[in-house]
């Protein structure tokens, strides 16, 4: 399996130009709202530790690349069109580009933290980046419960003299969040609701929607244009600010990220994707040496360009998935060594682990070793992130 990450936010935030930063695309940029309209999908990475050198040897990925005992795991990343207030009545340009977002397993939602584009992505001074935060959560709450009362809707039509049970019957007409019945059941009832929308007025419906809306699309708020003072003085507000303790805000500056990314490939300069440092190579015209040594200096203060921590602060800590390294305890004949490192879901078994690699594999689980240790493990072990697995099967 893969995971997709979507970028999310208003117009004019820099959501293609972090996406271009992320995945060396080429997507259009620009300072007016709706550059964007249709989707791209591209191969951005998350690092993990390689394992290899543990073993005393190098590795030989089959997706991705390694560098230095880093690994870079390809994961997807969307992006879509700016969402503008009332996009889920048509606004902008509506709500289709929602349904893009709905392949998403997590969300990094951009935010432009200089504040000077207001809520439509236009120019303007000392705008208040919480209203992007607040305007976002209230809009994709509303896009969740128009589906939910659609899901209601069919339901009651179709209910009449069926058998099954009643959680079942709304998970299947709630497929399109993305959510298992037993999760639905478990949020309806950790709301003290009845398993009955019947008995669920608007009020209750709406915290309904909105709590499948957090379950499902987990999300971190990256704080663009970092690199500006005006987005500095904002973060350093909004992160004092007790109300907003409950987001995970990351400082990024997509335009630091993509010029020390085109710097590598340009041979100018050598840079490994979220390092807290670089090196010039070449001779570089003086304005050229003081955008880097600006760069630098933010390096410096944040410690990353920040679309590295964005993505894996999604991914593993949101979503709290894990990546696991398939090995095996004897040499391979062919030279390979940990050709794959797969992400998946955290506290994943052992024989989860299997299946996810292959139903056959999965069918034929005997048992599986910790590599590291040689220690036989059994099908219920929950793995951990980095773990080393060979798995024994019976065929
Ligand atoms: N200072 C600064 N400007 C940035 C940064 N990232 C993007 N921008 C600028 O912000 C403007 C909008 O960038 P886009 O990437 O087109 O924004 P978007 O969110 O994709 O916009 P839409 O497609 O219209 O929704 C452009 O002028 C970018 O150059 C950054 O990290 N720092
Ligand atoms: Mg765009």
């Amino acid at each position: 399996m893969s995971y997709t990450i979507g970028l999310v936010g208003k117009p004019s935030v820099g959501k293609s130009t972090f996406f271009n930063a992320a995945t060396m695309n080429d997507v259009p940029e620009g300072a007016y709202p709706f550059t964007t309209i249709n989707p791209t999908v591209g191969e951005a990475y998350v690092r993990v530790d390689c394992a290899a050198p543990e073993f005393g040897h190098t590795c030989t990925p089959n997706h991705g690349y390694c560098a230095d005992g880093v690994r870079f795991v390809p994961i997807k990343l969307v992006d879509v069109a700016g969402l503008v207030p009332g996009a889920h009545e048509g606004k902008g340009l509506g709500n289709q580009f929602l349904t893009d977002l709905n392949e998403a397993d997590v969300l990094i939602h951009v935010v432009d933290f200089t504040g000077e584009t207001d809520l439509e992505g236009e120019p303007t001074e000392e705008h208040d980046p919480r209203e992007d935060i607040e305007f976002l959560e209230a809009e994709l709450d509303m896009w969740y419960l128009d589906i939910l009362e659609k899901g209601i809707e069919r339901y009651r039509s179709g209910y009449a003299g069926e058998e099954k049970a009643i959680e079942a019957d709304l998970a299947e007409q709630m497929s399109a969040f993305g959510i298992s019945e037993e999760e639905l059941k478990q949020v309806i009832l950790g709301l003290d609701l009845e398993l009955d929308p019947e008995t669920w007025d608007a009020e209750d419906r709406e915290t309904l929607a909105r709590e499948i809306r957090i379950r499902t699309k987990p999300m971190v708020v990256a704080a663009n244009k970092a690199d500006t003072e005006a987005a500095r003085e904002n973060y350093a507000e909004i992160t004092d600010d007790p109300d907003y303790d409950h987001l995970t805000v990351i400082p990024v500056s997509a335009h630091a990220e993509k010029a020390l990314k085109k710097g590598h490939e340009a041979d100018v300069l050598e840079y490994r994707p979220g390092d807290d440092d670089f090196e010039v190579t070449e001779e570089l015209p003086e304005a050229k040496r003081d955008g880097l040594e600006q760069i630098r200096e933010f390096l410096g203060s944040f410690g990353e360009t920040g679309v590295q921590r964005a993505i894996e602060t999604a991914l593993f800590e949101e979503l709290g998935a894990i990546a696991v390294f398939p090995g095996a305890r004897k040499p391979q004949d062919d030279g390979t060594f940990l050709q794959d490192c797969f992400v998946f879901p955290g506290a994943s078994t052992a024989e989860e682990f299997a299946y996810s690699l292959h139903t056959d594999i999965g069918e034929g689980f005997l048992h599986a070793h910790d590599v590291r240790s040689g220690r036989q493990i059994g099908a219920d072990t929950e793995l951990d992130h980095r773990d080393v697995i060979e798995i024994t099967t019976t065929n």
